[in-house]
């Protein structure tokens, strides 16, 4: 029988690599997007033992001529748009890329495979950023979208143009809405790994302190390997739709704290922590947590990892390639 064919963008990211794994184990052929480097870095691909399993191709995201030959020679059942300037942080600074690639890099993915092979289905990387400090508490496929960045603005773009090529030309795509994900991959900028990287450093010796932002923030974390099933499981439902994926969990950075440095061994992290206001950002997003009963309900789709577990890991992780 022929492989089903899936085409992954964000390939050299966290969760390209953890999606590829799972396509692979699936028996899929898969082809990654990955940018021209005068330096490439392959590093996620090759901690998951997958760097030889895939097949990479040079090329962007913001060419839509290189995305037309690509969805015409490859032909994907599945197209899965990871691709992203995914660092809140940066995009102020950097409003315009995040928004050639992440909102016109959707168009451009949602163009190629309406011309050129129009039934490959498609996934949109959404995100809970785009509730920002919503009225409720818990977010659902419902709640009403207040975004508060640049990063948040473009994928609220990304978001509705995978709804209008949906209802406007039966394209099979559909958004997931996930929640934070994190895994010993993660890039080093976000919160979770700054903090376990930061805590094996101090734990081998390499550092002594860790310079944070905002310390009251509240998120819901889950493990970006188990995240990565549901974004399968979208893609095999007879019809499209946008699905929350989260844990139903929230913790603070605070909390992080306390996990990170306690699976270390290392007691009392406040002699440890500092907080500039570099790391603050011009308009925080103070609390997130989302309601997965429709994931749940339809897809049968639920988190397996804990967060004490995934902090746990990513610890362990981080203090194993200090010790090396
Ligand atoms: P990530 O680690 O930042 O990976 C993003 C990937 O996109 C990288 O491989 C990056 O390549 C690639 N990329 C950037 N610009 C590109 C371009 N112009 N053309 C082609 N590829 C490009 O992000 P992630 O955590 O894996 O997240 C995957 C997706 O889910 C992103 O769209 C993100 O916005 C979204 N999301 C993530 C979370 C989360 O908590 N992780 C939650 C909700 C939504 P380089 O590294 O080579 O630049
Ligand atoms: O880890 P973060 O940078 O993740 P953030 O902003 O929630 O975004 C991540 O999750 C989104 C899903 O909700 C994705 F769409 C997005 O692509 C990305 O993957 O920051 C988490 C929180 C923020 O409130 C931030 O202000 O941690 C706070 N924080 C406090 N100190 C810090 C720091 N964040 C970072 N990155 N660095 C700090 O020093």
């Amino acid at each position: 029988m022929k492989k089903k064919v899936a085409f992954v963008l964000g390939m050299t990211g966290q969760d390209g690599p953890y999606l590829s794994k799972l396509l692979l184990e699936k028996d899929y052929k898969v082809y990654g997007l990955v940018k021209r480097y005068s330096n490439p870095n392959l590093d996620n691909l090759k901690y998951l033992d997958i760097d030889d399993s895939v097949d990479l191709i040079t090329g962007d995201i913001t060419d839509d001529s290189c995305l037309n030959h690509l969805l015409k020679s490859i032909k994907p059942d599945e197209y899965y748009n990871l691709a992203a300037q995914s660092f809140v942080g940066a995009s102020w600074d950097l409003n315009k890329t995040t928004s050639e690639v992440n909102a016109f890099g959707t168009l451009n993915s949602l163009n190629a495979i309406k011309l050129h092979n129009p039934n490959t289905r498609y996934y949109q990387a959404g995100t809970s950023e785009l509730y920002g400090n919503a009225d409720s508490s818990i977010q659902d496929e419902s709640t009403p979208f207040k975004p508060r960045s640049p990063y948040a603005v473009s994928k609220l773009y990304a978001h509705w143009m995978t709804v209008n090529f949906r209802e406007s030309f039966s394209i099979h795509a559909s958004n997931g809405i996930l929640f934070n994900h994190e895994s010993p991959i993660r890039g080093k900028e976000f919160v979770t790994r700054k903090i376990t990287d930061g805590v094996a450093q101090i734990k081998c010796g390499k550092a002594d302190k860790i310079i944070l932002g905002n310390l009251d923030a509240k998120r819901d974390w889950g493990f970006a390997g188990d995240y990565v099933e549901a974004m399968w499981l979208m893609l095999q439902q007879d019809d499209p739709d946008d699905y929350v994926v989260s844990t139903g969990v929230q913790n603070s950075i605070r909390d992080l704290l306390d996990i990170a440095f306690d699976a270390a061994e290392i007691k009392d992290w406040a002699g440890y922590v500092e907080t500039a206001p570099a790391f603050k950002r011009p308009a925080e997003l103070h609390s997130l947590c989302g309601n997965n009963s429709k994931a749940k309900n339809i897809l049968g789709w639920q988190p397996k990892t804990s967060f004490k577990e995934l902090v746990h890991m990513m610890v362990k992780e981080d203090i194993k390639r200090y010790s090396k």
